[in-house]
């Protein structure tokens, strides 16, 4: 073989008549009598390459095999991409095992999720699971893009925390050294000193939740979106903002990734500007009167996620309702008050059927938020370090928090949020 390099797959068609140098792995192989069909797949595309049946036949290739390919590219009408390669030298780079689970092009439907999780790059060679991730890390560079030409900077904290941001008993405990931390259930605070500083940012990153239940939605290792700024004069601010981003997002997957959504749902993802902000006790009425629900007073649950979408879907055409006002007392205590009924300025967004958002305004004001600590019977000495950045100039200031898996999940209409996790952690799965 030459030394020239090694070019792209998504390339080959600009080379018609030339010489190219793939490397890849064997995706397909057809053999047709006397001739062989390879197709190769690489990071970029699948290439059809073809050779003499015979002229392989000491090669025993396989698919899942990687190996570079050299040889003229022709016009081939019958081809995906109306060019292929004819083989003139091959070498195999590695050999893949003899008994693998499944092949990557197969139909990874009838492949149990367990198993796909077992052998994850197998998995990811197929084309619908990778898209589920090239899609996940579109939306996250979406999101990073809108809020930073919206003055929002990126800011990243640690995961290592002293105590629990949300309340509630879903911290893991570490070791540290002579101590105990724990992992951070959320950035909450740090994004809070975050706006103290630069008054727009935002944080991309894991986080934790000891949820022991083992459901279709929860994690105990997710991917948070975390926005948070000052100077606003309500939670509405706050939703307007959320509807503007997801409206960005979504336009920019529906540009760049049209086919792909076309796979996985009916219609492309909605504008989110018109998406109507109920008040929590507004939907609780809903859902007694037209769903028969009595069993609800200070939180939505699944099944009431889903029917407010419906009744949200049946008045605007989108599936997805802001619900504002939920009890404080079911709030973390860092909730501003939202008038003096006992509702807070806190929200959840609800979308196709299910809640990927919790936002609202802050309380901003050290003693309100002492006030509140004390009302949920906390010594606020116990969080002094934060309560010490409320001295430095704090203004109004609200954000909220998307679950990533949550919003790839209802953006490709997954049912378990595990297809959309590389590697899951829950309650039993510590591995792969
Ligand atoms: P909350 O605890 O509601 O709010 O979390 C925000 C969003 O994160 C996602 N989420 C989860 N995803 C997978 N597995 C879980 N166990 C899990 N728990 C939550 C959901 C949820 O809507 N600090 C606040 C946010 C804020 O007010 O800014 C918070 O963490 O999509």
């Amino acid at each position: 073989m030459d030394t020239r390099r090694r070019v792209f797959i998504e390339t080959i068609p600009a080379s018609i008549e030339g010489h190219v140098r793939l490397k890849g792995w064997v995706y397909r192989l057809r053999v047709l009598g006397k001739t062989t069909f390879v197709i190769l797949r690489d990071c970029s595309g699948e290439a059809q390459c073809v050779a003499a049946t015979e002229s392989l036949r000491d090669l025993h290739l396989k698919v899942e095999d990687t190996v570079e390919i050299y040889g003229p590219v022709r016009a081939e009408p019958r081809a995906r991409t109306g060019c292929e390669v004819a083989i003139a030298e091959i070498r195999v780079l590695h050999r893949a095992g003899h008994n693998l689970p499944f092949q990557s092009a197969a139909d990874l439907r009838s492949v149990g999720l367990e198993t796909q999780i077992q052998y994850r790059p197998l998995a990811l060679r197929n084309e619908a699971v990778g898209d589920i991730f090239r899609v996940q890390a579109a939306l996250l560079e979406s999101f990073r893009e809108a809020l930073s030409r919206r003055h929002f900077t990126e800011i990243i904290t640690s995961k290592i925390v002293g105590g629990g941001t949300e309340g509630g008993s879903n911290l893991f405990q570490i070791a540290y050294f002579d101590r105990v931390a724990y992992l951070a259930q959320s950035p909450q605070f740090y994004k809070e000193h975050g706006v103290a500083g630069f008054e727009r940012v935002y944080e991309t990153g894991h986080v934790y939740r000891a949820e022991p239940h083992a459901s279709s939605r929860h994690l105990t290792e997710y991917y948070s979106l975390d926005v948070e700024f000052g100077f606003i004069d309500g939670p509405e601010d706050v939703i307007q903002l959320e509807r503007e981003l997801l409206t960005d997002i979504f336009q920019d997957l529906n540009r760049e990734w049209a086919p792909v959504l076309g796979r996985y749902r009916q219609d492309a993802l909605p504008s989110m500007l018109d998406v109507p902000c109920w008040e929590f006790e507004a939907c609780l009425e809903i859902l007694r009167a037209e769903f028969g629900r009595t069993d609800l007073s200070d939180d939505l649950d699944p099944e009431a996620e889903r029917q407010l979408c419906e009744r949200a879907r049946r008045e605007t055409g989108v599936s997805a309702v802001f619900v504002l006002g939920f009890p404080v007392s079911a709030r973390p205590f860092y909730t501003a008050p939202r008038g003096a009924a006992g509702a807070a300025a806190s929200f959840d967004l609800l979308f196709q059927g299910m809640e990927i958002t919790t936002g609202g305004q802050r309380l901003h004001r050290r003693e309100d938020l002492e006030a509140a600590l004390r009302g949920r019977g906390i010594d606020p000495s116990n969080f002094e370090s934060h309560l010490a950045i409320f001295d430095l100039g704090m203004p109004p200031h609200g954000g909220f928090a998307i679950g990533l898996e949550r919003l790839t999940c209802q953006v490709l209409n997954l049912p378990n949020i595990r297809q959309a996790v590389l590697y899951p952690r829950d309650r039993y799965k510590l591995t792969p």
